[in-house]
């Protein structure tokens, strides 16, 4: 009786363990780059970002509620059909509904998987009339962002660690420049508006990612391949190249950060002026201006 009473008691924990897990997923993180402790994802900002995070809790929870039963079930037999309580085995081989349920129930599963799935797919793959056009270039091992409507082209290497301090030195908050993340040239983005990315390389394979927008595609020699993002939460949003690239692959970060238009707008102008004085002043002020996004978030997907 004591016995039974704890196997129960210690599966009871198991599920409430693993529903915490499950349910504290989406709130344990922050915005747009990882942070210590985190275990859900990095804040969703864009329409196409959260609804990957629905689309993941959703399959989830699915997942969870057949663990949980196949569990059940495997419990139960070795209980009900082991050798002292079931000495005489029956000789039963089909049992026609059964095998029609087994067949029918998954199948609905993964139809209820399906749909919003394929939903979810055809928004990726649906772009929106642009308001901003950005080519991304993944070289061995930096990236190159060219605005061809603006006439503007950025160059961006991973900061090292002792750049990083001059760079914090110069006013810029310590959070904003992570190691291994930071860029020496951040590019802008406007908020609220619609962001193709045109990316290809010029040398190996490489992958256009920023984890917050949702945005991860590869950046293949000779090709175009594109995304679409549409930020709607001003800040400063990092990436990495996500396709395995050689020696330095883990070294070549994307900055991003969204910003009002008219700041965007500034900026532009200056670089395109060879201004990158100016340019550097108008981040600095922005950077200075933002609420630390290393906090965690209550919500990763409030964006729709
Ligand atoms: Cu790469």
């Amino acid at each position: 009786m004591i016995k039974r009473r704890l196997s129960k008691g210690t599966l009871a924990g198991l599920f409430a363990a693993l529903a915490a897990g499950l349910l504290a997923a989406p709130v344990l993180a922050g915005s747009g780059q990882p942070t210590p402790k985190q275990i859900g994802f990095q804040e969703a900002v864009t329409p196409v970002a959260s609804d990957i995070h629905w689309m993941h809790d959703y399959v989830n929870v699915i997942i969870f509620v057949i663990t949980a039963f196949v569990l059940a079930l495997l419990l139960y037999v070795m209980w009900r059909f082991s050798e002292s309580k079931n000495p005489t085995p029956s000789r039963t081989t089909h049992n026609t509904t059964l095998e029609v349920l087994w067949t029918v129930i998954p199948v609905l599963i993964l139809v209820a998987i399906a749909i919003p799935s394929f939903k979810l797919l055809y928004f990726q793959y649906t772009f929106p009339p642009p308001d901003l056009t950005i080519k991304a270039t993944g070289h061995a091992w930096n990236w190159t962002h060219e605005y061809p409507d603006q006439g503007i082209s950025i160059d961006s290497l991973m900061l090292q660690n002792d750049e990083r301090q001059d760079v914090i030195k110069s006013g810029i908050p310590a959070w904003q420049v992570p190691r291994n993340l930071a860029v020496d040239n951040d590019i802008l983005v406007p908020v609220n508006k619609v962001v193709h990315v045109l990316v290809t390389s010029s040398d190996v394979i490489h992958n256009w990612t920023i984890p917050s927008f949702g945005s991860k595609v590869d950046a293949v020699p000779g090709r175009v391949t594109a995304t679409w993002f549409k930020a709607m939460k001003e800040g400063i949003y990092f990436g990495q190249c996500s396709e395995l690239c050689g020696k330095d692959h883990a070294f070549m970060p994307i900055t991003v950060r969204v910003v009002k238009e008219q700041a965007f707008n500034d900026w532009a102008a200056a670089l395109k002026a060879r201004d990158k004085k100016k340019a550097k002043e108008i981040i600095r002020a922005l950077a200075a201006d933002l609420p630390d996004q290393t906090k965690i978030v209550a919500d990763t997907r409030t964006m729709r």
